[in-house]
């Protein structure tokens, strides 16, 4: 009977891997947000330019697994708009600049504020701490620290921390790959 469930679990897995997952791509200005998109998506840098509004792309980032990846400007003006993307999202990849330790409050508090929306409930969450080639930048422990993620209670969101540079690529096909997995086991 368990082979039987499990044999139908991975049936309905393999069905649902043509539709792509809705993945929210957000954090503060300056993150590495749109860096990291087209990292994905054209496997090149581009010279991005402050995001006012969004960006919109289907990812593959390895055979089997594609993304909707939305990636939404993080001015503070404009981060009032947030809430308008969160409906039927799958997972959320939240960007933080790690050398910014001046705004470290101001991300974990946008992120808490993201999480403690009804439609985020129970959405997988992978923390990318991005520019880690600077030379100041927080490690995983200090920013798990910093950003209150013990705090999060894992019945609501799982998290997981993925240090990363999105210029040479380095932590970000691990974060896609990641995401993935935490997405397919929060619909078990
Ligand atoms: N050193 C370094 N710079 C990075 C890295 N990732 C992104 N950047 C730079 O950070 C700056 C901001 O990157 P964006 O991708 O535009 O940031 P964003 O999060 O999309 O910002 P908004 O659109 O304003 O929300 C750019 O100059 C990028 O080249 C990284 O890993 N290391
Ligand atoms: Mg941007």
């Amino acid at each position: 009977m368990g082979s039987y469930l499990s044999r139908l679990v991975d049936l309905f897995s393999n069905w649902n891997n043509g539709t792509p997952s809705r993945i929210l791509l957000l954090g503060l200005d300056n993150a590495g947000k749109t860096t990291i998109l087209y990292k994905v998506k054209l496997n090149e840098n581009i010279c991005s330019i402050p995001t006012i509004g969004f960006n919109v792309e289907t990812l593959t980032p390895c055979k089997g697994l594609t993304f909707t990846v939305w990636d939404v400007g993080g001015q503070k003006k404009i981060r009032q708009l947030w809430n308008y993307y969160y409906q039927n999202t799958d997972g959320l990849f939240f960007v933080i600049d790690s050398s910014d330790t001046e705004r470290i409050n101001e991300a974990a508090e946008e992120l808490h504020g993201i999480l403690e929306h009804d439609s985020m409930r129970g959405v997988p969450v992978v923390i990318i701490a991005n520019k880690q080639d600077l030379p100041n930048a927080m490690n995983c422990s200090d920013l798990i620290q910093r950003l209150g993620l013990e705090k999060l209670s894992t019945s609501q969101n799982k998290w997981f921390i993925q240090n990363a540079c999105a210029v040479n690529g380095q932590g970000i096909y691990e974060a896609m790959d990641q995401m993935g997995t935490m997405i397919k086991e929060s619909k078990k």
